[in-house]
């Protein structure tokens, strides 16, 4: 882990909390001063990821996922300091002996400490139990659940809250559930198509017949003590240009999108723009094209460009078009019908542990990854723009939109060629 915390620069967050412990907390450091932030902001996405057709009975029926502020806001309005963040695990009540922060006594009933010993192959139990030397796996499962994605949405709500002032606009969809893909091409779409579609969608699928194969697909799986993966899309419009950097590997903006992307749970795949598409062609079919320029964009496309294969990057650097991350999530690895395992304890082949689980998250996936690009799209803009009040990035983003619409008319090139 970087000295500076997460490798993020300047909007730095970090989570803390169980699945079943008492809550799940958020520190983020860097937000200016000034930004209006209220719990609904945050609370509205929290909704939006517990949602999602294929979610177990503790996400639909236990959590009501709700935020509390305990640092850095007064009066509704960010003060400079760090934002501290409480989101309560109401299912703690039913884990309090479990996840108990206390000892627990000699005649707490073994059972009721809930310990573990058979591994579930995909899930991070066994290379857990070997990083830390247990053999009880609860405390990996703890920790490596995706409960935690609760924490890193709410810090996603605020970067958006951020992006909101500087005309960033951002949605998420599915693309697939398992083999059933989407048949929409998004790029024909506003992001506010893409929003109204995907909140629409019990699958947050930009199609209403695919929704429903998707849901059928699902019920099928569930029938079957199965799990799914599948793939989904973040797109964002109105992104500064310049943002990252071509100069060095670990400021490329797209290798710390990736980064962001990946350490999702369950997710094995990310790709920006058509990246897998494209390596099967050849490069005059998938280069975009440089039309003439812009001074006066009403976004950042100062250099439009005919097509946007790249995804909003190129060299790492934003260049004004489309951002689009997407994601491929693994199958959940919580089986009802489970694969085979070892107890740790005993050494006999056993079936893996079978614990409460989803059938299939992809839906709330693609806003946990909406709001992993908020997040490095927000510390971006504060590494290229940064200023301690709100006023003073907007006035630097202003000024830098001001001075590229002088270069892209041509200012000062008479002078730049003649210099060199
Ligand atoms: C999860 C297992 C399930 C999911 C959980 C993630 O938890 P439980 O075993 O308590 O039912 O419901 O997701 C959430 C609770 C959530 O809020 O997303 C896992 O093992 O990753």
């Amino acid at each position: 882990m970087s000295v500076v915390g997460c490798g993020l620069k300047r909007f730095r967050f970090y989570t803390a909390g169980e699945s079943h412990g008492p809550a799940l907390t958020v520190i983020i450091q860097g937000v200016p001063f000034g930004m209006p932030l209220l719990a609904e902001d945050i609370n509205k996405d929290l909704a939006r990821r517990q949602g999602g057709y294929g979610r177990g009975p503790r996400s639909r029926k236990i959590e009501r996922d709700q935020v509390t502020f305990l640092a850095g806001v007064r009066h509704g309005v960010t003060i400079g300091s760090p934002i501290a963040l409480l989101i309560e695990n109401k299912d703690f009540e039913n884990w309090s002996v479990a996840m108990s922060p206390q000892p627990v006594t000699e005649e707490t009933p073994p059972e009721k400490k809930r310990p573990f010993y058979l591994p579930r192959p995909g899930h991070a139990d066994l290379a857990g139990a070997m990083k830390f030397l247990t053999y009880d796996l609860r405390p990996v499962l703890e920790r490596a659940s995706a409960r935690e994605t609760a924490a890193r949405v709410a810090a996603g709500a605020v970067a958006k809250k951020l992006l909101n002032h500087f005309k960033v606009q951002m949605a998420s969809h599915v693309l697939s559930v398992g083999p059933v893909q989407s048949p929409v091409d998004s790029s024909k779409l506003t992001v506010s198509e893409i929003w109204e579609r995907a909140e629409s969608s019990e699958l947050r699928c930009l199609d209403p017949i695919t929704t429903e194969k998707m849901k059928a697909l699902i019920d099928e799986a569930m029938k079957e003590g199965e799990t799914l993966g599948g793939q989904f899309e973040v797109v964002v419009d109105g992104v500064p240009v310049g943002l990252g950097s071509y100069a060095h590997w670990d400021e490329k903006l797209d290798g710390r999108l990736a980064q962001a992307v990946m350490s999702i749970h369950g997710v094995k795949g990310v790709e920006i723009g058509r990246a897998f598409e494209m390596s099967g062609k050849k490069g005059s079919q998938v280069h975009d094209p440089i039309l003439p320029p812009d001074p006066h964009p009403t976004d950042w496309r100062f250099f439009p460009r005919a097509t946007n294969n790249s995804g909003g990057l190129e060299g790492g650097v934003t260049n004004g078009e489309r951002l689009i991350v997407r994601g491929a999530m693994k199958p959940l690895s919580t089986l009802r019908r489970p694969l085979s395992s070892v107890n740790l304890l005993t050494g006999e082949v056993a079936k893996a542990h079978v614990e409460r689980s989803d059938v299939c998250a992809i839906a709330a996936c693609a806003v946990v990854a909406e709001a992993m690009v908020a997040i490095i799209l927000a510390d971006a803009i504060l590494e290229k723009f940064g200023g301690d009040t709100l006023k003073e990035i907007e006035e630097r983003v202003t000024a830098y939109k001001d001075a590229l619409s002088a270069w892209a008319a041509g200012k000062g090139k008479e002078e730049e060629a003649t210099a060199g």
